[in-house]
């Protein structure tokens, strides 16, 4: 049975910019078109094993990754629908080498930096992928945006999200006023708020990491790993391993529940894999917002001055005393992560 009383991501929205005078429409302007481009891209992954757009499409990134066909749809989606907003200036994508600068919208306030679909090694084999997005406002619109536009702190943000195509499909974001997560409730094809306000434990009985990669992992990692997997009954250790090997996924299940997920440098990714700009910023800035830590290990992932479009930093990131245990285990890679 439906429900009568469901709350709309539309009427949520409005009801923000109610409480918060000085909003304009702009905002739910890009909200509305974030949440088609994702109605779009919900369409195409249900359906992904039956019609032709599984697979590769035969074409890498800039990370030198191969483009799942998913992959450059989704991108080409959000790319459309951001720029019809009319308010959007400039969009950094994780499928373009460069920003994509949005025609007659040069004196947009808006920057949006993008993962179109995070996780593609996962949708061939069905598991949940999703899209993460950050936003950024210039203070100066009267002249066109400039890839130093972009080069901005993660605690310059004014928004920040994820949409989990999973089980079910999902949309969680912060603009600097806590997290609220909405489900897509497929009969009448509208976000509804199903998660309002959501709080990350303090502490948490799960971990997430790629152990393949154990014998590279810098000495302070490897002492936080066997930290977790040491019986003590006290702290409830062992912990949980879980690792999907897709950020939003393994994310989202610790926001949900408590946990930590760590991207740590490796030999093959000196800097972790993580890119700053469109992963490791909005999901920082979620789970502050929701009480819990991140890092890359030497400093608060927000206060990253970034120098390049796709760097990669490490990640630490969730329940607080989690990473803070984390932190304090590792020593010199591991500096204080307060607030
Ligand atoms: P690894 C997916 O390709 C991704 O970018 C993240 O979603 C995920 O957390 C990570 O890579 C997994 O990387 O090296 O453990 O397979």
């Amino acid at each position: 049975m439906g429900n009568s009383r469901a709350l709309t991501l539309e009427q949520f929205i409005s009801d923000q910019q109610a409480i918060h005078k000085e909003a304009t429409g702009a905002f739910s302007r890009i909200f509305r078109s974030l949440e088609l481009g994702a109605k779009m891209v919900n369409r195409d992954v249900r359906k992904a094993g039956l019609i032709d757009i599984l697979g590769n499409q035969g074409s890498t990134n800039v990370q030198g990754e191969e483009q799942k066909k998913l992959d450059v749809i989704a991108d080409e989606i959000f790319i459309h629908n951001l720029s019809k907003s009319g308010e959007v200036c400039m969009v950094v994508s994780e499928e373009k080498d460069a920003p994509v600068f949005v025609e007659g919208s040069e004196n947009a306030a808006y920057i949006i930096c993008i993962d179109p679909l995070d996780g593609s090694s996962n949708i061939d084999v069905n598991a949940s992928i999703g899209t993460i997005f950050s936003v950024f406002k210039r203070d100066n619109t009267n002249s066109a945006p400039t890839l130093n536009d972009c080069f901005r702190k993660g605690t310059e943000q004014v928004a920040a999200g994820y949409f989990i195509y999973g089980s079910s499909t999902m949309l969680v974001y912060t603009t600097g006023d806590g997290v609220n997560g909405f489900t897509l409730d497929d009969g009448i094809q509208e976000f509804c708020l199903s998660h309002p306000e959501i709080k990350i434990p303090e502490d948490g009985k799960i971990f997430s990491i790629n152990e393949g990669n154990y014998a590279d992992f810098p000495t302070g990692v490897k002492t936080f790993v066997e930290y977790c997997k040491t019986k003590d009954k006290e702290s409830g250790r062992p912990y949980g391993a879980r690792y999907i090997g897709s950020l939003i996924a393994d994310f989202h299940r610790n926001l949900l529940k408590g946990g930590i997920f760590i991207y740590p440098p490796t030999e093959k990714t000196p800097n972790g894999k993580l890119r700053l700009l469109y992963e490791c910023n909005p999901m920082s800035f979620i789970v502050e917002q929701a009480g819990g830590r991140s890092s890359t290990g030497k400093m608060r992932v927000l206060e990253v001055q970034p120098t390049e479009l796709h760097q990669r930093v490490p990640l630490f990131i969730g329940s607080k005393n989690m990473v803070e245990k984390a932190m304090d285990l590792m020593g010199n890679l591991g500096e204080k992560t307060s607030l």
